[in-house]
């Protein structure tokens, strides 16, 4: 775990102490866009835009999502890295095709060269021009959703006009008290910023049961950006957030709406191959000693993601 500083690599862990004990994500850097009309610097092809990503990481796992349920598996390739996050930050278990980086950090430095900053997945990566197009994950999957159409037959928008304005309303709540909301709670360091990641977590999760006890989706009653991203953390709450990151209130599997709701979109065609537990699980539990310091994985607990989820009486199946 470290950073990159003006181009050279330093290990160290989060700074907490300058926020008494809260973890606070910093920004994202690179943040330029594919167009699907040649508006900006990076057109829309087949080919030429790559992802790095981690499997264990729920923000890279939502371009992982939008590649499948977008049918761009061929269009835009994909590279892996270890699941271990050490000392070197992101490696790659051999050294990646694409660019000959061993290391994520080298692919940051050959985009940018005096780049500062921390080095995270996922990243899209330009290979015409060997620059970053973007680094968040929340504009990669609008690219995902939008750009590539001219590519592909599953033209589905789960951005559309009508509803962005909730769908953006919903991911922030959901983005502040449950997709960033396990980390505060995991990442802390001070018991009152911990306590206070919980409370919000957890009264989130209810509400949003509660929401989901009469309508199949989040937003408008249809399948929506929205639900994707409340996916990836969900579908890694029983098996690393509850124990390792110490979100134990109750587990998803306990909530009567939310449980069946992720079965339902763990079921959607083509996403259950973007979930690799064991990837998850060992990132989680192995990626911090200063967390779990042995660095054993727990072999539980025994999920069943794929018992039917009853849902379809509430709202239209996925386009
Ligand atoms: N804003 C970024 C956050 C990505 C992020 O924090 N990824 C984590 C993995 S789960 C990472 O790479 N962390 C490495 C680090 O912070 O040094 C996004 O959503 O794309």
């Amino acid at each position: 775990m470290g950073l990159l500083i003006d181009g050279r690599w330093h290990d160290q862990w989060y700074d907490t102490k300058s926020t008494g004990g809260a973890f606070v994500r910093t920004e994202a850097q690179f943040r330029d866009r594919v167009s699907a009309d040649g508006s900006t610097p990076f057109p829309a092809e087949a080919g030429r835009y790559h992802l790095f990503v981690s499997l264990a990481c729920p923000w890279a796992h939502r371009t992982l999502v939008f590649r499948a349920i977008k049918g761009l598996e061929s269009v835009i390739g994909v590279s892996v890295v270890d699941p271990l996050m050490l000392a070197e930050g992101w490696t790659f278990t051999t050294p990646d095709p694409i660019t000959g980086a061993s290391r994520l950090f080298e692919v940051y430095t050959k985009a940018k060269p005096d780049y500062s900053g921390r080095v995270t997945v996922p990243v899209l990566w330009d290979k015409a021009t060997n620059r970053i197009v973007n680094n968040e994950s929340a504009e990669i999957i609008r690219m995902l959703n939008g750009a590539f159409d001219a590519f592909t037959d599953r033209r589905a928008d789960y951005c559309p006009p009508e509803l962005l304005e909730e769908i953006d309303r919903t991911n922030a709540f959901v983005y502040d008290r449950i997709n960033n909301g396990v980390y505060k709670a995991g990442f802390a360091t001070a018991q009152d910023k911990y306590e206070a990641a919980f409370d919000a977590l957890f009264a989130a999760l209810d509400e949003l049961d509660e929401r989901l006890a009469t309508q199949r989706w989040l937003v408008g009653n249809r399948l929506t950006e929205a639900d994707w991203r409340l996916f990836t953390t969900l579908v890694r709450f029983d098996a690393v957030y509850v124990g390792h990151f110490k979100c134990n209130r109750r587990r998803i599997a306990d909530y009567p709406h939310l449980s069946g709701y992720l079965r339902d979109l763990y079921q959607t065609p083509a996403v259950a191959a973007t979930v690799d537990f064991g990837h998850i699980k060992r990132h989680y539990y192995g990626s911090h000693p200063t967390i779990n310091p042995t660095g054993i994985v727990p072999k539980g607990p025994a999920l069943d993601l794929d018992a039917p989820h009853g849902r379809d009486r509430l709202g239209p199946s996925p386009a």
